[in-house]
C-alpha cells in the first residue's frame, strides 16, 4: 500500500466528515469568521468559541487544537492561513499550516483527519498551488508516520475537487 491510499479526496461540508480531526481555516484572531470558520463554529456551537477564546489567537502559519463540541469530529485543529500575497513566503506559511496541522494531530492520537482548501476562499490563494503544496505536504508527513491512516481533502466545489484529482493522478512514483 502506497501512501496515496491514506489519502481521499470528498466534495461537500467538512463539518459532516466523520473523522477524529478537522482543520479549520481560521483567522489569527481564532474568534470565528465567515467561510468554512463559520461553518465549523455553527456547527459547534458556542463552546466552541469559548475554548477559542481562552487560546487567545494564533499566527499565519501555526495551529491549535480544541475539542469538537457537537460536531462529529473529536477535535479542531484552527489553523492560520496566509493571505496571498503572489510572493515566495504565502508558499512557506500554507505548508508550515499542513505541517503543523498534523504534528498537532498526531501528538494528541488523531488517526484521521479532514482538511478544506486553507486560504482557497477569501484569502485568495489559487487552488492548483494550494493543491499541490496541500497534497506535497501531506505525502511527505504520511511517509514519515505511518500511525496516521488518513488524510481527507475536503473540497466545496466539483471544480476544486477536479483541481485535486488532477494533481493526485499525475503525481510521479516517488510520491505514491
Ligand atoms: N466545508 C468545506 N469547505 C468549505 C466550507 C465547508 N463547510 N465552507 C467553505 N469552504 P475560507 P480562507 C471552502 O474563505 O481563504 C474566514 O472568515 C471554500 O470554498 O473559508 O483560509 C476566516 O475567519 C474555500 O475553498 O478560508 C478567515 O478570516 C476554502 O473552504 C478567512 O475566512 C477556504 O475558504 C480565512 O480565509
Amino acid at each position: 500500500m502506497g501512501v496515496t491510499d491514506r489519502i481521499a479526496l470528498q466534495q461537500g461540508d467538512i463539518t459532516r466528515m466523520q473523522v477524529d480531526a478537522i482543520v479549520n481555516a481560521a483567522n489569527t484572531s481564532l474568534l470565528g469568521g465567515g467561510g468554512v470558520d463559520g461553518a465549523i463554529h455553527r456547527a459547534a456551537g458556542p463552546e466552541l468559541l469559548a475554548e477559542c477564546r481562552a487560546i487567545g489567537g494564533c499566527p499565519t502559519g501555526e495551529a491549535r487544537i480544541t475539542a469538537g463540541y457537537r460536531l462529529t469530529a473529536r477535535h479542531v485543529i484552527h489553523t492560520v492561513g496566509p493571505v496571498y500575497s503572489a510572493k515566495p513566503r504565502d508558499g512557506q506559511l500554507l505548508h508550515a499550516c499542513y505541517m503543523n496541522s498534523l504534528s498537532l494531530a498526531v501528538q494528541n492520537q488523531v488517526r484521521t483527519i479532514a482538511f478544506p482548501a486553507i486560504s482557497c476562499g477569501v484569502y485568495g490563494y489559487p487552488i492548483d498551488e494550494a493543491c499541490q503544496i496541500a497534497v506535497d505536504t501531506c505525502i511527505e508527513f504520511l511517509q514519515d508516520h505511518p500511525e496516521l491512516e488518513k488524510v481527507v481533502f475536503v473540497l466545496f466545489s466539483s471544480a476544486d475537487l477536479e483541481v485535486y484529482r488532477l494533481y493526485c493522478s499525475a503525481l510521479p512514483d516517488n510520491k505514491r
